[in-house]
């Protein structure tokens, strides 16, 4: 047996021995986190005859309900919930750090599960490395998803059947973290993401198109700043464009404040280093808690143009691709000229 096999033949013994199973996702659950959970409920139920499963994630945002398995699991405290029932088993999904589990209690968790010796699992795609979490059982085999380990776990390795709710959640988590199967996680991993896909698609009852279109729905007030984001839009030069937005700007066009986050999000994620010949970018707007303190958003479409040298100038920080840093400027323009003067210096 290759050792993923071994982990996966005693994650099943661990699971038919256990009465009283708990699964947990990480604090602020995405949609392949909470997809993960509430497939692996499934799972239990269903190919394992459990009469009840706890499923919880902390702070599981109410804008995620959208994804079907939103009602069959509880947003609530992991630490409580562990100290009111006896777990016997507790399966982590999609997270391999302890800080993960909960914002005020991961030390206690970790204590409580220590204490009382309770086995843990972990089934996982993000980099082992940053793993922290003592387990009895470790999978993390495919890099795309934690949905996609949950298919290779309990359908290719297990050989349980595929249950139509089953399909439909792991697919949202699918779709969600590899962008519609955009995103590569390394050189090997599209091709297996597309046969997974494929096996999870015959059992399915959502299209690819409705999935995708539940998740970039769009608030209207957001589409608001957004557009005013987009007015703003320049080009420094042939490779690097710029987008700003003012104090002046929100009061002008009477936008809502609140949503100045999501729409500098959507445009530094899908505009801002595609513009023309761009490939990178910068979205900068005010940050609304402090005065005279400016949000910094930098984006680049590929690997080549960095962005995170001219964050980390700027005392920020992040990924080649993405990043961000506060400036401190008494206007938005000033802001910008800032970052500019960086990029000069930094290119
Ligand atoms: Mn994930």
């Amino acid at each position: 047996m290759d050792n993923a096999t071994e982990s996966i033949v005693k994650l099943d013994s661990l699971i038919r021995q256990s009465h009283n199973p708990m699964i947990i996702c990480h604090t602020g659950a995405d949609p392949d986190a909470l997809s993960s959970l509430a497939a692996m409920k499934f799972i239990l139920f269903t190919h394992y005859q459990k009469k009840e499963v706890l499923a919880v994630g902390e702070r599981i945002p109410a804008a995620l309900s959208f994804i079907p398995g939103y009602n069959e699991v509880t947003n609530g405290s992991i630490f409580e919930t562990l100290q009111k029932n006896s777990v016997d088993l507790l399966i982590f999904l999609d997270f391999g750090q302890l800080h993960l589990a909960s914002k005020l209690d991961a030390g206690e968790i970790k204590k409580y599960i220590q204490k009382a010796g309770i086995p843990v699992a972990i089934i996982d795609h993000h980099p082992a490395e940053h793993k922290d979490i003592e387990a009895d059982v470790y999978i993390n085999i495919d890099p795309t998803s934690t949905a996609t380990n949950l298919h290779l776990v309990f359908h290719k390795e297990l050989g349980f059947p595929i249950i139509p709710k089953v399909a439909d959640s792991l697919m949202y988590g699918i779709i969600a973290d590899t962008n519609r199967f955009k995103f590569a996680y390394g050189q090997h991993s599209q091709a297996p993401l597309l046969s997974i896909s494929a096996e999870l698609l015959a059992h399915s009852t959502v299209s690819i198109e409705h999935i995708a279109n539940s998740m970039e729905r769009i608030e209207l007030a957001t589409l608001k700043v957004i557009s005013v984001f987009m007015k703003n839009t320049e080009l420094h030069t042939k490779e690097f464009a710029y987008t700003l937005l003012s104090n002046e700007d929100l009061a002008a066009y009477d936008l809502d404040s609140k949503k100045l986050g999501d729409a500098a999000l959507y445009i530094s994620n899908l505009v801002i280093s595609l513009v023309e010949t761009a490939t990178s970018g910068v979205v900068i707007y005010p940050h609304l808690l402090e005065d005279n303190v400016y949000t910094a958003r930098f984006r680049a479409s590929s690997a080549d143009t960095p962005v995170d040298r001219y964050a980390k100038s700027l005392g920020g920080g992040g990924h080649p691709q993405s990043a961000a840093a506060r400036i401190k400027a008494n206007s938005a323009q000033e802001a910008l000229a800032q970052v500019l003067a960086i990029i000069e210096k930094t290119s």
